[in-house]
């Protein structure tokens, strides 16, 4: 690992908590909490972390969080990638949650949240880590159900800084959600959706100017459309990149073949992001060498990325200055 890479100051903007369940932390789970698994031990838990595209992944993931009960193991949970992110250091972290895969197996939202957030309040406490926590919708759920979640998390808006809409991309367009999210908007979060990763580049535009979100989560499908990036440059929106979920998902063949550096160049406001760490294949540093290792990015490039990071994040300008 480079020292210029081990000793950057990072930020994550694309981070699912669930998505750091490490298959130790599964098996222990399941024992806590007499839980019988598919797999026999963790080599066969890992042996399925082979994924052909996005649903394939998705499938194991939500299987995987099923050992997640109580307000104590979304504490561990949290904690656990916060230690991981803090020695990458990472120094100011906004993670997605994704309620309805918890609340539609009967645990209560308040476990959820209140055990992310006690985390990520000891993280601020003990080490300064700043933090924001994004609820993001499945978007091979219904609309309705989504209002439900937003009615339903009214007891923890003070906890919550967004909203986020992920899962399976295909056939689940921002348009099918336009009005959840106008709802939100009123409500005074902040907005973000999943586009471009598995779906087309026309799924951001709409994220854009239907949704009307102010970032981008992947959205690598920017470079198949030359007008769009020259939009996204333009106006600086910010797109959470992800490069070894890119690779492991085959949203890319190599990691030569990322655009992340193309997007770079063109003007974007790219960032740097680990996505599902525990299935993907590293944290936050490996994803910097990986673009390092794969696909050239000098120590000036990935500074960038990183600063590219704090432009992107919802601290203030006096809470950046301090990272920079
Ligand atoms: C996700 Cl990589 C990815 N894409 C879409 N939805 C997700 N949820 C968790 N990881
Ligand atoms: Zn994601």
């Amino acid at each position: 690992m480079s020292t210029f890479i081990s000793e950057l100051p990072k930020v994550e903007l694309h981070l699912h908590i669930e998505g750091t369940l490490e298959p130790e932390m599964v098996f222990a789970l399941a024992r806590r909490n007499g839980i019988t698994l598919d797999y026999q031990d963790e080599s066969a838990l890992k042996a399925a972390y082979q994924f052909a595209d996005l649903q394939s992944f998705l499938d194991v993931y939500y299987q995987g969080m099923q050992v997640l009960l109580t307000e104590q193991d979304f504490f561990d949970l949290t904690w656990a990638y916060l230690v991981r992110a803090y020695a990458d250091r990472v120094r100011h972290v906004e993670i997605f949650f994704d309620p309805q895969a918890h609340t539609g197996r009967g645990v209560p939202l308040a476990a959820v949240v209140s055990g992310i957030h006690r985390a990520l309040e000891q993280a601020r406490q003990q080490w300064g880590l700043t933090s924001r926590l994004i609820m993001s919708f499945l978007r091979h759920l219904s609309e309705a159900e989504a209002f439900e979640t937003l009615h339903h998390a009214e007891p923890f808006r003070q906890q919550l800084s967004g909203i986020g809409l992920d899962s399976a991309e295909k056939g689940n367009p921002p348009t099918k959600f336009s009005q959840v999210y106008a709802a939100a908007r009123e409500q005074g979060y902040r907005l973000v959706a999943h586009a471009g990763e598995e779906g087309p580049a026309g799924y951001i535009r709409d994220a854009l100017d239907i949704l009307q979100v102010e970032r981008i989560d992947h959205g690598v499908a920017a470079i198949t459309d030359p007008p769009l990036m020259a939009r996204l440059a333009q106006e600086r929106i910010p797109l959470t990149v992800c490069p070894l979920s890119n690779l492991k998902l085959n949203v890319i063949k190599s990691m030569a073949e990322h655009p992340m550096l193309q997007l770079l160049h063109a003007g974007l406001c790219v960032t740097v992001n680990s996505d599902d760490p525990a299935y993907f294949g590293g944290y936050m540093n490996a994803n910097f060498e990986a673009l390092q290792q794969g696909l050239g990015a000098s120590n000036e490039e990935l500074l960038q990325l990183a600063l590219n990071g704090v432009e992107a994040c919802w601290l203030s300008p006096e809470e950046k200055a301090v990272l920079t």
